[in-house]
């Protein structure tokens, strides 16, 4: 397609991180600010998926210690996938420990996190320690990686409320250098120097059995001031993952643009 140029609200302030860079640059090349999560328990499905989508999306979202069969070629075989079809990869571990516990758990462990992921994120509940653990992780690893701060969540009944909303805001302004931006329902933070990533969308608002919230990309994108969604089950428990993926990115697209013309 011929390139465009977008005239997004808020991504042309956020540049200032390597990986926002490439995340922004991604999306507007692919037209797509779409992130599946591939949530499958077996390596050769996540790759097969990988095949499917990866033309479609802007990031794929795992979660390694879900994997059964998960190994040092499992990381290798997505970082390839992720060059070739230009997309970033994301490891959700959500780090919420002391400094000196998620750098090992970030470096070490079976699953070497940032020897591969582009973008990872963090609870900010420890306070700046697991910021500045994460930080020294990264630089160890000679990688550029991003971290988001889980500022709010999806799920029914969570604990978040506005005031821990507010200090994950600071927290991530105190960490331009490591903190792209957060995981959260809403856009926290006008400047748009700071993305925003929303799970919790389905194409339908509803939810699951387990206290999950769906709402619609035209909801999290339009109204609320999200840049990308995370999509899940929506994805690859569809019949047709790849035609699901379609349908997401267009909307998520289309919502992107709609809400920057206005
Ligand atoms: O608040 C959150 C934060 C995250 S990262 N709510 C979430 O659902 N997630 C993740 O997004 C969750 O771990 C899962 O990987 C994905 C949502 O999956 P879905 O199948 O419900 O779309």
């Amino acid at each position: 397609p011929v390139p465009v140029t977008v005239r997004c609200r808020w991504g042309a302030a956020a540049a200032a991180h390597p990986v926002a860079q490439r995340l922004l640059a991604i999306r507007d090349a692919k037209r797509s600010n779409l992130c599946v999560a591939a949530d499958l328990c077996d390596a050769a499905d996540i790759m097969r998926l990988c095949e499917q989508i990866g033309p479609l999306i802007c990031v794929l979202k795992v979660h390694a210690d879900t994997v059964d069969n998960w190994t040092a070629e499992t990381a290798s075989a997505l970082r390839a996938a992720a060059d070739r079809h230009n997309f970033l990869l994301f490891e959700d571990r959500k780090f919420a420990d002391i400094g000196h516990t998620v750098v090992c758990q970030a470096s070490g462990g079976v699953h070497r996190i940032v020897a591969w992921a582009d973008l990872i994120n963090a609870h900010g509940i420890p306070g700046r320690g697991v910021v500045d653990g994460l930080r020294q992780a990264c630089q160890a690893s000679g990688r550029a990686v991003g971290l988001l701060l889980v500022a709010q969540m999806s799920s029914k009944g969570n604990l978040i409320d506005s005031a821990y909303t507010e200090r994950c805001l600071a927290m991530a302004r105190e960490a331009r250098d490591l903190c792209i931006g957060f995981i959260a329902q809403e856009r926290l933070d006008d400047t748009g120097e700071l993305l925003v990533m929303t799970p919790g969308v389905q194409l339908a608002a509803g939810g699951d059995a387990l206290g999950q919230q769906y709402n619609t990309p035209a909801d999290v994108i339009g109204c609320r001031g999200a840049d990308f969604i995370i999509v899940g089950r929506g994805i690859y428990g569809a019949t047709d993952p790849c035609q699901a993926a379609r349908a997401y990115q267009a909307a998520g697209w289309a919502a992107l643009t709609d809400a920057s013309s206005r």
